[in-house]
């Protein structure tokens, strides 16, 4: 099953928690980042838990060892179940991040390579698959990788063996689902389903990918 992950990076509470509920039945998680977080506060959580889906914290957290830790205690603290951060910053400031999840109950994801056109500058070249073993030596729980380039996850799949991966960049990026969905264990949607005019329609166009049928 390749769950379906809402990336909502609305930037007004009333829209985000309409949003959620109308595609709530057909969403397994909420990603929330700086956008919503910024605009609205980190108590933002707290409301959206209303709706009985896992909050992904995605700050993609890139900073020294202790920082990294008292960002990931305050999300911990307000209800999240997952964190996102850089993998980029090696391996105390990743393994900080693990730490501080895993004494929380929580998950940790950590960005490898990225979807955006610009992500092949540095992430390409090595980059993204030393990541991928730091990921591994460092015990997180999953990585963020790329649905815009399915063969670039692929490798990465390859070297995380049953680690789980999450994939933004279907839709809006021009992201396949058909060829990335195979591969991952969830597929991160944003725009196509909060901009549409039916976000419950949007998001229940990906739920064949939930069932894999
Ligand atoms: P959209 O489907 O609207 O393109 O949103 C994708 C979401 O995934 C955004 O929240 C973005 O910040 C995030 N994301 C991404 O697009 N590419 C990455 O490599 C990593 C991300 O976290």
């Amino acid at each position: 099953m390749t769950e379906i992950i809402l990336a909502l990076d609305v930037m007004k509470k009333d829209k985000a928690v309409s949003i959620v509920q109308k595609a709530a039945p057909y969403i397994d998680k909420v990603k929330i980042g700086y956008p919503l977080v910024l605009a609205e506060g980190l108590g933002i959580a707290e409301i959206l838990s209303e709706y009985k889906k896992p909050l992904i914290a995605d700050f993609k957290v890139a900073d020294i060892p202790n920082t990294t830790r008292l960002i990931a205690e305050e999300v911990f603290s307000r209800g999240f179940s997952a964190i996102i951060c850089h993998g980029f910053v090696g391996h105390d400031s990743v393994r900080a991040c693990v730490e501080t999840a895993h004494e929380n109950m929580g998950e940790c994801y950590v960005v490898t390579e990225m979807s955006h056109p610009g992500a092949v500058d540095f992430f390409h070249g090595g980059v993204a698959e030393r990541i991928a073993e730091l990921v591994c030596e460092a015990g997180a729980d999953g990585i963020i990788a790329p649905a815009t380039r399915p063969e670039r996850t692929a490798v990465l799949r390859s070297l995380i063996g049953n680690k789980k991966i999450l994939s933004p960049g279907v839709g809006a990026q021009g992201g396949d689902p058909d060829a990335i969905a195979g591969i991952v264990d969830g597929i991160i949607v944003g725009r196509a389903i909060y901009e549409s005019s039916d976000p419950a329609a949007a998001a229940r166009q990906y739920s064949c990918f939930r069932t894999g049928i």
